[in-house]
């Protein structure tokens, strides 16, 4: 099996998964990693983003679940929970018989493409809501190296995962309740609780106010129509593609400028006029819903960006928050927008690997309320994931403020091959500083100095636990960076992340086009890593 210390779960081809005993061994070795007593007797979610193979998984999930002893499963009705949802679920749900849940198996690849011939994926959520730790998922990773066997009850009848309602069985461990429940009640209630959305209503009521929704035929489609539609009143056709496939209608479910084409054009991007005037505002999510990408009328705003705005404003806009923010946190590659808030008001800040799980702990330490990653994912200490629903009803009453603090471009690079060796050689580098500066200024003389490199490495300040290897960095005189870092969320061959960040203090220039104002930076982030000498590429896959 490979190895299951991805940035967030286990993803792989569908065919990969449908190998004999292939889900079941990672199934088991994570039961085998927890405790006993979140396994015997204990309550597990079991639902996802409704991608392909997530109904056969299911059913599989819940007969293992049944044979190790756990007590009860609950599944979102047709399987389908957000992954922000399940955070929410594990936390605030509870049963009929007052049970609540100790843990889920979130089924996602969230937004990666889906489909017979494409991703499927696993990840283990732990009580708090959060992802499990590294400490665990070494452990399941450990696990799936020496299995010998798993437990399964075959003899169970398959759970109809469509109606809504308990049904008991007699499991080979004793009495074994499978709860099929709505998928939006729990967390539609937790939004109530956040926001005002009697004065969201009063602004979505105003003809002035128009918007638009894509869920890129993600779970996300299950709950804005619940949210926007039924809750605050807004129109049907607000929504688009809204109603969640197996495959997402054959697309990425990945909301960035490339992969939500249909909600750019809309908004009017890179047009100065059009035919039909653009809605004020719009939105989109990833499969799984956790990500968000937020567009004004004929602007995006970069989700660095978002994650500065979110905090610099939270107090004033959102009840949740009125007591004050205990602190903020974003991930390494994420620009230092945040930074800069931080200091301004003062604010507790932490820099964390990529991936949320590294979150969860300073939340649950009562040390961070705001938290966001470059890769369009921002969110609260009201859960344990990046929520998408969230920041969209959050954007829906702070889009006013936004363009005043864009001074951040970012850009990031994907490219495949070799990518372990362009690492391996970038790490060597690092550690001769002269020698990087000899090298950038022979690249572009206009570019700054480089007063720092290294390979970063976090150490949660919670637990004391430490995570090697999250990155190279180099840092400019001028505040620019570079970043490279493998991505730990491919399902095949390597990807190099390359993020390039560049502070820009003069405000008339911010609304430059941000690849035409990187350019010298990029030209030195690619022949300093060598790129097209180790890859055979001279331009990135995908840049957003
Ligand atoms: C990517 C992003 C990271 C994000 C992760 C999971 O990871 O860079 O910021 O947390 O996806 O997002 P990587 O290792 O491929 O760079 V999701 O919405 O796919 O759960
Ligand atoms: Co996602």
């Amino acid at each position: 099996m490979a190895k299951n210390r991805g940035t967030s779960g286990l993803r792989k081809k569908v065919k990969v998964f449908k190998q004999p005993n292939y889900l079941h061994n990672f199934v088991q070795s994570t039961f085998d990693a927890l405790s006993a007593d979140k396994v015997r007797g204990a309550t597990l979610v079991v639902s996802g983003d409704g991608r392909y193979y997530s109904k056969d998984a299911i059913q599989i999930i819940v007969k293992m679940a049944a044979a190790n002893g756990v007590r009860r499963v609950w599944i979102g009705q047709n399987g389908l929970l957000s992954t922000p949802a399940v955070s929410a679920v594990i936390r605030e749900r509870v049963g009929a018989d007052g049970s609540k849940a100790s843990g889920a198996f979130i089924l996602t690849a969230s937004h990666n493409p889906g489909g017979p011939r494409e991703d499927f994926g696993i990840k283990y959520n732990m009580e708090n809501g959060g992802p499990a730790p590294e400490a665990v998922t070494d452990r399941i990773y450990e696990n799936t190296k020496t299995i010998k066997e798993y437990l399964i009850a075959e003899d169970l009848p398959d759970v109809d995962i469509s109606a809504i309602g308990i049904t008991s069985f007699e499991g080979p461990e004793g009495q074994f309740d499978v709860d099929v429940f709505d998928s939006a009640t729990d967390y539609v209630k937790l939004m109530k609780s956040i926001f005002d959305f009697q004065s969201i209503q009063k602004l979505l009521s105003s003809p002035k106010f128009t918007f638009c929704y894509d869920a890129l035929h993600g779970v996300a489609g299950a709950y804005a129509k619940r949210i926007f539609v039924e809750e605050l009143g807004a129109e049907e056709s607000s929504l688009m593609n809204c109603v969640p496939k197996e495959d997402f209608g054959g697309g990425h479910p990945d909301p960035n400028l490339t992969y939500a084409k249909e909600l750019v054009a809309r908004m009017g991007l890179g047009k100065s006029s059009s035919h039909d005037e653009p809605p004020e505002f719009g939105a989109a999510a990833d499969g799984d819903a956790d990500r968000n990408m937020i567009l004004g009328k004929r602007f995006f705003v970069t989700p660095s960006d978002s994650v500065a705005i979110i905090a610099a404003n939270a107090v004033q806009a959102i009840p949740y928050f009125s007591s004050g923010l205990k602190g903020v946190a974003r991930s390494m590659p994420t620009s230092a927008a945040l930074d800069v808030v931080a200091k301004h008001l003062n604010l507790k800040f932490f820099e964390v690997p990529t991936g949320w799980k590294f979150f969860g702990n300073l939340m649950d330490a009562g040390l961070c309320s705001v938290c966001g990653e470059e890769s369009f994912g921002t969110g609260s200490d009201h859960i344990r994931e990046k929520d998408g629903i969230w920041a969209r009803l959050y954007a829906s009453i702070g889009l006013s403020m936004v363009a005043t603090i864009i001074r951040v471009m970012t850009m990031r690079m994907l490219t495949q091959l070799q990518a372990k060796e362009l690492m391996a050689y970038l790490v060597q580098l690092q550690s001769d500083l002269p020698e990087v500066n000899k090298i950038v200024k022979g690249i572009r003389s206009d570019v700054a100095k480089v007063i720092h490199a290294d390979e970063f490495e976090y150490k949660d300040p919670v637990d004391g636990s430490i995570s090697k290897h999250q990155g190279i960095r180099y840092l400019f005189e001028d505040g620019s960076r570079l970043v490279f870092r493998l991505s730990g969320t491919g399902s095949e061959g390597a990807t190099i992340r390359l993020y390039i960040e560049q502070y820009e203090k003069d405000p008339s220039k911010t609304g430059r086009d941000s690849q035409d104002a990187l350019a010298p930076l990029v030209e030195v982030a690619l022949k300093l890593s060598k790129m097209e000498e180790f890859t055979g590429r001279s331009a990135p896959t995908v840049i957003t």
